[in-house]
């Protein structure tokens, strides 16, 4: 099992998306371990996104990201990072494609709707950066026999 971080964006959350995106995560299959709205500051969003903090972006991105509130999930399942950024679409809504989360649902380069994490790396560091210990909850689910085939050495 993998997990992962996702952020619903300021926009998002002002644009009333909350519920409709969290929901393609459940009617996907995955599950919602950790999940928290809440303000970043400034010193978490500069740590978070780091790795962008030469770019040209990088503090109309900061200004964005801290300027409301955002709902952070950790979304669990197999193969979860590579299954929420081909959910997720690509980076521009004016380039995701359609039936992606970017491209259903906007259509601003900046104002993207969501953050997921590209690697188990990022997964890592991420979820330590959000959530502390005891935040992310191991649960089963009535469903789960059926969301993978667990008939076999291991689910799939
Ligand atoms: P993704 O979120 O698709 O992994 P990254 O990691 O390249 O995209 O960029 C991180 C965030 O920085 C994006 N989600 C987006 O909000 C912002 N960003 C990236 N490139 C640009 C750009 N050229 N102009 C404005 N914002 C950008």
């Amino acid at each position: 099992m993998e997990t992962t971080l996702i952020i619903l964006k300021p926009d998002a959350v002002q644009r009333n998306l909350m519920g409709r995106i969290l929901t393609r995560f459940e009617e996907k299959g995955l599950q919602i371990v950790g999940c928290k709205l809440m303000r970043i500051s400034p010193e978490l969003a500069a740590e978070h996104y780091k790795d962008h903090a030469s770019k040209p972006f990088y503090p109309g991105l900061v200004r964005f990201m801290t300027g409301n509130p955002v709902l952070t999930m950790a979304v669990r399942g197999i193969g979860a990072i590579t299954i929420c950024r081909a959910m997720m679409g690509a980076t521009f809504g004016s380039k995701a494609a359609a039936g992606t989360i970017r491209g259903d649902f906007g259509v601003s380069n900046s104002y993207n709707l969501i953050h997921g994490s590209d690697s188990p790396e990022a997964a890592t560091r991420e979820l330590g950066l959000f959530f502390k210990a005891g935040d992310i909850l191991e649960y089963s689910r009535v469903g789960d026999s059926y969301v993978y085939d667990s008939t076999g050495s291991k689910p799939e």
